[in-house]
């Protein structure tokens, strides 16, 4: 096996590290993709790129028009208001457009033309299956988790009905209804055929909602089970969340060796007029999570949380707790320079028993920018890592950091998920 010399400074060896994180296959663990079965679910394409929520939210900034008015035209014009407004008159320089300035780039367009009615006339002239094809090996991603919720009136049919999976997409089962919108969740329930009462909940009730989950899991195959929680989550509390968390979902996690994925500090449509540009982002207690942790040792559990000044305690909290696994900079928190604060915080408490990203992508081509502009700055931080290591004498082999990489791009995820708790 060869060694690398890893001194400080060293140009080959920086190259290299870059090398193998640019390269290595990654398991993008939490996305909003589809399975290509879903037809017109999985979204792609220029126009898509530009009325994603988050460049809806940063083209208000400068638009003045009346929301109900942007609303009420076609994706078409929303996407040349948005085009207009934030790559046109001002330099598209926030994360979220110099992702779509990359993804044209990576897929072979010029983008400096300033071209839109040329650039739908190329994704009109892709085939659908090619570009899926083309977008998972730019963005080096070998296996695609979705997002999969049984309340979804638009995904639930297929999955009834069942369908040829694609292996390359692996099913999250996604449950925010169940716990956090119970009264209306309830009679969707028992209109499905799950004797369970809403207003006056016992041990049936719990049963049947194991039951409920039980049969999604299986129909989807679903490694780990997800909700996303407000800032103000608390466990345990005096309410049905509670109830339903001790003696319906863990259970159920417990019985099947499945993690439970908690995602707190949403606030939810802070902003309605914005629709899904609206949630915002809000400081959480975190003694919910670790009341989770230190109540139920037998289950597993994996946490991203949305505000910046949580991030510091939930690395102490994932030390405290082997059942806990953190993943990914979600959401307001995937910008470069959250992206580069968290890694190094998480690689200077955690080593490398956490999983650094994952691309939330809801339009398809956002996986071919994502990715990259993620690997460069995770390769950056190991490259200084590593060069720190090198001071002290310490030899990295090759082989060592090929094995480290793997673990932080989908291997150590993985490996949570199988053990047994
Ligand atoms: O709850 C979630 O999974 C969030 O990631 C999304 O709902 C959110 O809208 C999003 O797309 C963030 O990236
Ligand atoms: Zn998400």
């Amino acid at each position: 096996m060869k060694t690398i010399l890893a001194e400080a400074g060293r140009v080959p060896v920086a190259r290299q590290i870059e090398d193998i994180v640019m390269s290595t296959p990654v398991v993008d663990i939490h996305t909003h993709l589809y399975d290509p079965a879903f037809k017109e679910l999985l979204l792609w394409g220029i126009d898509e790129l530009l009325v994603y929520h988050y460049l809806v939210a940063e083209s208000f900034r400068y638009l003045d028009l009346p929301y109900e008015r942007f609303w009420s035209l076609s994706k078409t014009q929303q996407a040349e208001l948005i085009w207009d407004a934030l790559f046109v008159h001002h330099s598209p320089i926030s994360e979220s457009c110099r992702g779509v300035l990359t993804a044209l780039h990576l897929l072979g367009l010029d983008v400096k033309k300033r071209d839109l009615p040329a650039l739908r006339k190329w994704f009109a002239s892709q085939r659908a299956d090619n570009h899926l094809t083309r977008c998972l090996e730019l963005a080096g991603a070998q296996r695609i988790y979705m997002t999969n919720s049984p309340f979804d009136d638009a995904e639930r049919p297929l999955w009834e009905k069942g369908f040829r999976r694609d292996e390359r997409f692996v099913a999250a089962l996604r449950i925010d209804p169940l716990l956090l919108s119970w009264p209306e969740t309830a009679p969707r329930l028992a209109g499905w055929g799950y004797e369970v009462d809403g207003a006056a909940p016992t041990q049936r009730t719990f049963d049947e909602v194991r039951r409920f989950l039980a049969e999604w899991t299986l129909r989807l195959d679903a490694p780990y089970i997800m909700v996303s929680l407000p800032a103000d989550f608390e466990f345990p509390a005096k309410n049905i969340t509670t109830q339903l968390i001790e003696k319906a979902l863990l259970p159920h996690c417990r019985e099947h060796g499945l993690p439970l994925a908690l995602m707190p500090g949403v606030r939810r449509a802070v902003n309605p007029q914005l629709k899904l540009a609206g949630d915002g982002s809000g400081l959480s207690n975190l003694e919910g999570l670790q009341n989770l942790q230190s109540g139920y040792p037998e289950n597993k559990f994996m946490a991203t949380v949305l505000a910046r000044e949580n991030q510091h305690e939930l690395c102490v909290l994932a030390r405290k707790f082997r059942n806990l696994h953190v993943f990914g900079c979600w959401w307001f928190t995937n910008v470069p320079y959250l992206i580069d604060e968290m890694t190094r915080l998480r690689i200077e408490l955690l080593g490398l028993s956490f999983t650094p990203q994952h691309s939330d992508a809801r339009v398809l081509d956002q996986i071919v920018y994502k990715w990259p502009h993620s690997r460069r700055i995770i390769a950056q931080v190991l490259i200084d890592k590593y060069s720190a290591l090198a001071q002290t004498g310490w030899q990295v082999k090759r082989a060592e950091i090929e094995r480290d990489v793997k673990d932080l791009f989908g291997g150590a995820f993985e490996r949570f998920c199988e053990c047994q708790g």
